[in-house]
């Protein structure tokens, strides 16, 4: 098996806790590269139910899991995950968890400003996960930000210490927020270090070791594609790169090292936060897609808007994802509808677009052009080979294929590791 990158091919939410896990099985190391506990992946295995939202999924099969420096790291958060799944029976030591000591930090003031600035924004608000994760970005963008190797060093913090306080502390006077508490953030940091400091280390050397040594890496991606900072629906996207370029430059490995990418999309559409949606539905049928497909996010509970299937969006994200091969998630959620959309194009002020465009307002204008199908009355829920499956089924999955420009190597049909069909 080559390496494989598996990244969103959506809005996030496309059901990557579960082919990852899948995946994780067969693979020697898995990283994360990008985000942060922003992501939420949910496992099923047997019984059990697994939530993570910073940790790589192979830490719930004992893979040896990583943190890439691609990722912000709040380790406070990463010590209450690491306790909740220590309490699930997962076991997580520094033989089977790294995390790059170039890793950015989130801290308290970033998760504050973030929560700052999106009850400011009213209306114009992101819908953020509320967890610092921009703010986070801002500052190592900015060349300020405390990285976890600095938790090795915390006498020799000031000057940094000053670079942030003299930006944030102007930041926050804006919102009536007394100045950071230099003093309380150092005690802090202190009360932490040791706990962060034994999984730390140069994750770039150790992946290119095991890499070398022959292991199989697993690249796993959070959010999606039309949530990436370049690519996405910006200003309505998340402060990270989420195209699989990033698994290259979030992990120090370069991109020789991705054999594979797997992009996951669901057999419809949802999205959380605000931003354009072409096909999203106000209806009956949302309603009832966001049922069947219990559409509530992982980390905040937050409602998901729901839509038909917009190949338009997921061709141009497998595109500049450079997808290889695509897991096509929640196929069951459709069971049982007279007939099925499919969106295949836009029409923007009486022209025809076959991609989105760029700008906000084009973005938030475009109206999807539909192809109709008819749908199936069987359930394919728990499917696991192609010929389980109701024609009209596998007649939307060859379409869908078609309009994506990309294969589909893999279909889920449920939530459990089993019920996936392996097609090429
Ligand atoms: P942020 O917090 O700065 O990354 O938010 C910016 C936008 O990115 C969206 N975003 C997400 N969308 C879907 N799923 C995400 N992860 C969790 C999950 C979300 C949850 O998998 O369930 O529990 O609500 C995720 N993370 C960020 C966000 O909605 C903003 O539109
Ligand atoms: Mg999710």
């Amino acid at each position: 098996m080559a390496n494989v990158a598996v990244i969103g091919a959506q809005w996030g939410d496309e059901g990557k806790g579960k082919i990852v896990d899948w995946l994780a099985s067969r693979a020697d190391a898995v990283v994360r590269f990008q985000g942060g506990h922003n992501a939420g992946h949910t496992l099923v295995v047997g019984e059990n139910v697994y939530k993570l939202s910073l940790l790589p999924s192979g830490i719930v099969t004992g893979t040896l899991s990583i943190i890439g420096n691609g990722v912000v790291l709040d380790p406070w958060a990463l010590q209450a995950e690491v306790e909740k799944l220590r309490g699930q029976g997962v076991v997580i030591t520094p033989d089977n968890f790294a995390i790059a000591d170039n890793c950015p930090l989130i801290l308290p003031f970033h998760r504050d400003l973030d929560g700052l600035r999106e009850a400011a924004a009213g209306s114009g608000k992101i819908g953020t996960t509320g967890r610092g994760i921009g703010p986070a970005y801002e500052d190592k963008v900015g060349r300020r930000a405390i990285r976890v190797c600095d938790l090795a060093h915390l006498d020799q913090l000031d000057p940094q210490i000053d670079r942030l306080c003299a930006h944030h502390d102007a930041l926050r006077a804006g919102f009536g927020q007394p100045p950071i508490d230099r003093a309380k953030l150092l005690a802090d940091l202190g009360g932490i270090a040791d706990f962060v400091l034994q999984y730390a280390q140069p994750v770039w050397k150790r992946l290119n070791q095991v890499r070398k040594a022959g292991a199989r890496i697993l690249f796993e991606g959070a959010q999606g594609v039309l949530l990436d900072i370049d690519h996405g629906t910006y200003p309505f996207v998340t402060s990270s790169n989420t195209v699989s370029g990033t698994a290259a430059s979030g992990s120090g490995l370069g991109p020789s090292a991705i054999g594979f990418v797997l992009g996951i999309a669901k057999a419809y559409t949802t999205r959380v936060g605000s931003g354009p949606f072409p096909t999203e539905l106000d209806d009956e049928i949302g309603q009832r897609l966001g049922e069947r497909g219990h559409e509530f996010g992982t980390v905040t509970g937050r409602k998901r808007r729901c839509g038909w299937f917009d190949a338009v969006l997921v061709r141009q994200a497998c595109a500049v994802s450079g997808v290889t091969g695509i897991a096509l998630t929640k196929l069951d959620v459709l069971d049982g509808f007279e007939t099925i959309r499919i969106c295949t194009g836009y029409r923007l002020r009486g022209q025809v677009l076959d991609y989105y465009p760029s700008h906000a307002a084009d973005q938030a204008a475009v109206e999807p052009i539909y192809e109709e199908m008819p749908g199936w009355q069987e359930t394919t829920a728990g499917a696991r080979s192609y010929a389980d499956l109701p024609a009209q089924a596998i007649k939307y999955i060859q379409r869908v294929q078609e309009l994506i420009e990309t294969p589909i190597a893999l279909v889920s049909t449920s939530p459990e590791r089993e019920d996936t069909i392996l097609i090429r």
